[in-house]
């Protein structure tokens, strides 16, 4: 696309909501000074907006109202500080993982809010959040419907769970992320009648008891008649089911996937837009299906953490190859973002240590690791008189960067630094070589 006629504007739809550029053209979020924030912490670091999370996660709790449950995904970006937030906001939680589980409890999440999900929890993790009482397991496959029920019952428990089954649909989305076809990993295809035997089997043991129906579609999706095909499926289900047993299922979670804008061509949809489109879409099937409408969850991780934070990193080299582009290297990469790596994923980046007139020059931001393929920004512009020691930021990193960070070539993860009124804290600090060579034990 053509560059943008001024390159010292941001795009409020991809930064964060507190972000601004001040007189002096230097980028302040949440008050302070991105100068100050590199100074002070470093870089790269992920910087986070507090006030525009805890806004976000306040947006999708308000949205969905006392009806429904929203369950924060806290694979998109979890420490404790967030759950602390999330607790305060009214959100839930879903965890994946022993990891994730531990540090929402460690936090004093109460484990009635925490759903766990995964398509190989181990029979550790499995007996770890049975004891902890969480609120809502996530079964994903036959096996698992045994495991966990054998599990809840010799520690004399009942679970609550839910089965996740797959609807087949295609969502528009890249092949990696999308989660409803039937040719993939997750869930428990409704083809086949495959689902409703899972049904049948979850009903019949006596350590579990069956609340509801799981769908999730995929990830970074934008346009809703996914969920539309989604709950028109469920509710089919739970429709079969009453038919069969009798029973009414009182919940169906439709997952989370809802996109956000990474550059300015993205056109995200509102928590209250998505809340009264899968209201109405679900009360309309359930209205035809005769059922009462079943309570409705739904679990956005990217849509509440991911616009909240950028990621700041010092400008190291800046090469110009003729006739083809300019690569510039920053102290980072696929180490703190692999999703462009991962996924073609697309992502916008400024110069925040002081405005530039300069004419704008078309850009590849790379990192530092042995790799052709650490593209951190594949095509972005930026001004021509871009140098080393220069500051720039990629918006939207809230989601799936500090998540997926690896130790690449060593190199140590970034901070995640909350800031809020005037303030920055670490929530989660750096990482240092005695942190990686405390794991070297040979
Ligand atoms: N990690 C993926 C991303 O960055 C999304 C996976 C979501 C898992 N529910 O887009």
């Amino acid at each position: 696309s053509a560059p943008p006629t001024d390159l010292n504007v941001l795009d409020h739809k991809v930064w964060a909501q507190t972000v601004g550029r001040g007189e002096d053209g230097v980028v302040t979020v949440g008050g302070v000074p991105v100068t100050r924030l590199a100074e002070e912490f470093g870089t790269p670091a992920y910087i986070m907006d507090e006030a525009d999370f805890r806004a976000r996660a306040r947006a999708w709790r308000t949205a969905f109202g006392a009806d429904a449950d929203v369950f924060y995904a806290g694979k998109a970006f979890l420490s404790r500080a967030v759950v602390r937030w999330l607790e305060e906001e009214g959100l839930n939680l879903d965890v994946c993982s022993g990891g994730e589980l531990a540090t929402a409890l460690s936090a004093g999440m109460a484990p009635e809010r925490i759903a766990f999900h995964g398509n190989n929890k181990s029979v550790a993790e499995i007996t770890r959040a049975v004891e902890a009482g969480v609120g809502r397991i996530v079964l994903d496959s036959f096996q698992e419907i045994v495991r966990v029920a054998h599990i809840a019952q010799s520690l004399g428990k009942r679970q609550k769970v839910q089965i996740r089954i797959t609807v087949g649909v295609e969502a528009h989305t890249h092949e990696f992320i999308a989660t409803a076809h039937e040719d993939q990993k997750f869930g428990i295809p409704l083809a086949g009648g495959q689902a409703a035997e899972a049904v049948r089997r979850a009903l019949h043991l006596d350590g579990l008891e069956l609340i509801g129906i799981h769908s999730h579609i995929g990830s970074q999706i934008f346009d809703m008649s996914g969920f539309e095909v989604a709950a028109h499926r469920v509710v089919g289900l739970l429709k079969d089911i009453r038919d069969e047993h009798g029973v009414e299922l009182p919940e169906i979670d439709l997952g989370g996937g809802l996109g956000i804008a990474y550059t300015s061509d993205d056109d995200p949809r509102e928590p209250h837009e998505i809340a009264k489109a899968l209201g109405e879409i679900v009360g309309r099937e359930c209205e035809a299906a005769r059922l009462r409408t079943p309570r409705i969850s739904v679990e956005p991780g990217r849509a509440v953490v991911g616009p909240t934070a950028f990621t700041l990193y010092e400008v190291g080299t800046v090469k110009p190859l003729e006739g083809l582009r300019t690569y510039v290297s920053v102290d980072g990469g696929m180490s703190d973002n692999i999703r462009t790596a991962l996924y073609d994923a697309e992502y916008s980046v400024a110069l925040v240590s002081r405005a530039s007139d300069a004419e704008p020059m078309l850009v590849r931001v790379v990192g530092k690791h042995c790799e052709s393929g650490d593209i951190v920004v594949k095509d972005a512009f930026l001004p021509a008189d871009l140098a080393p020691g220069d500051l720039i930021a990629v918006p939207a990193t809230g989601a799936y960067c500090r998540s997926m960070a690896s130790n690449y070539n060593h190199v140590l993860r970034p901070p995640v630094v909350a800031v809020k009124d005037g303030e920055a804290r670490v929530i989660v600090r750096r990482e240092t070589e005695e942190d990686l060579l405390r794991l070297d034990v040979g």
